[in-house]
């Protein structure tokens, strides 16, 4: 009989990957963040990982028969992919499963931003309306726009053609143009900021992406300027940003991301300009439990067949 392999689940879990898992596997919980308490027995028993962005190097060298590290998330900036690949581990995440739900809170999230629609659901809610009259008409409008994209992968696309409809202009930034689309393309993300005023951030957070949205860029889209990041908080100098608000340098910002997640800087929460998510772009019922799905899915391909279905491009696809 083959033996059941054993899989780690450090810290939180979606239920449904716990649910799933415990159907076909052995299950060591662990507290994430702390540092690493498994007995060296025990360490020598993983052979896989179901990630939520969290698998430092000092984790994986300590699993001397860890095979797969299945992430939960499209990114997976907090799995030590590089680690993993020198280990022959492979890493797998949750693409595309996910991408109409991000593009659909990223329009809302735009919307909201310029129209304001928040702080009039609350107008409503605290009898404003009827003791004050009609809400006060939002200075900023999509109309008009020109609307650039810093990234435009698998969600960027999905964002762009969702676009398209508002009638905004359509410029974007990446690496490479895409030879598949008639955007406009930018070379650099300053030269993107300048022609536009709108700015939507969509790119992995990497070492070339941080801070890259910073007070030149802010001050190039201009007092007419609106920034939505759903990418990480990570690729935004938020004190920049929180500068660029209080001091008009550019108008309104949505925000679903943050650099120290859940912490969010007091002096963003206090500005009336700013619309802020609690990092939901992907939270729905159905979305979390195809990339849930998805996560043990990999797994079980991965001990069944030796083939991952969606790895990264760092890491070996398939068993030696
Ligand atoms: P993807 O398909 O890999 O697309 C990434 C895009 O970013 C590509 O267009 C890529 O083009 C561009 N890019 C990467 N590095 C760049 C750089 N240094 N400068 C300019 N462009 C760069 O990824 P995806 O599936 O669309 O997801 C993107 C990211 O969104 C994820 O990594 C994650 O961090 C974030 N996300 C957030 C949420 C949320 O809940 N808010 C949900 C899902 C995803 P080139 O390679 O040509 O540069
Ligand atoms: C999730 C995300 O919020 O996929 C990603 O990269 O940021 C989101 O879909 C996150 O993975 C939940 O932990």
């Amino acid at each position: 009989m083959t033996e059941t392999p054993t899989i780690l689940v450090p810290g939180r879990v979606h239920p449904r990957v716990l649910e799933r898992l415990q159907e076909r596997f052995e299950i060591v919980t662990a507290p994430a963040g702390t540092d690493f308490m498994l007995g060296d027995d025990e360490a020598r028993r993983i052979k896989g990982m179901a990630s939520f962005n969290f698998a430092p190097a000092s984790w994986i060298e300590k699993l001397p028969s860890l095979e797969i590290i299945a992430n939960f998330g499209v990114g997976y900036d907090g799995v030590d992919a590089k680690a993993a690949a020198s280990q022959g581990v492979v890493v797998t995440n949750t693409p595309d499963v996910l991408n109409d739900e991000v593009a659909d809170t990223t329009i809302a999230l735009l919307l909201n931003t310029v129209r304001r629609f928040h702080a009039a659901e609350s107008w409503l809610r605290d009898g404003r309306w009827e003791s004050e009259g009609a809400f006060p008409l939002s200075p900023l409008s999509l109309k008009g726009r020109h609307v650039g994209l810093y990234g435009l992968g698998r969600i960027g696309i999905e964002i762009a053609r969702r676009l398209e409809p508002f009638k905004v202009a359509i410029s974007y930034h990446t690496r490479s143009p895409r030879t598949d689309v008639s955007y406009s393309y930018q070379p650099t993300l300053i030269d993107l900021a300048k022609v536009v005023d709108t700015l939507i951030c969509i790119v992995p957070k990497t070492p070339e992406t941080h801070k890259a949205i910073d007070a030149e860029v802010l001050a190039a889209l201009g007092e007419n300027g609106v920034l939505i990041n759903v990418g990480r908080g990570w690729s935004v100098d938020e004190d920049a940003l929180e500068a660029a608000l209080r001091e008009g340098t550019i108008a309104a910002a949505g925000l679903d991301v943050f650099q120290d997640e859940p912490k969010v800087p007091k002096g963003l929460i206090e500005l009336s300009n700013a619309s802020l998510f609690p990092h939901v772009a992907s939270a729905s019922v159905p979305t979390r439990n195809a990339m849930a799905d998805l996560v043990v899915d990999n797994l079980i391909a991965w001990f069944d067949t030796g083939k991952p279905i969606t790895p990264v491009p760092e890491t070996p696809v398939s068993k030696v």
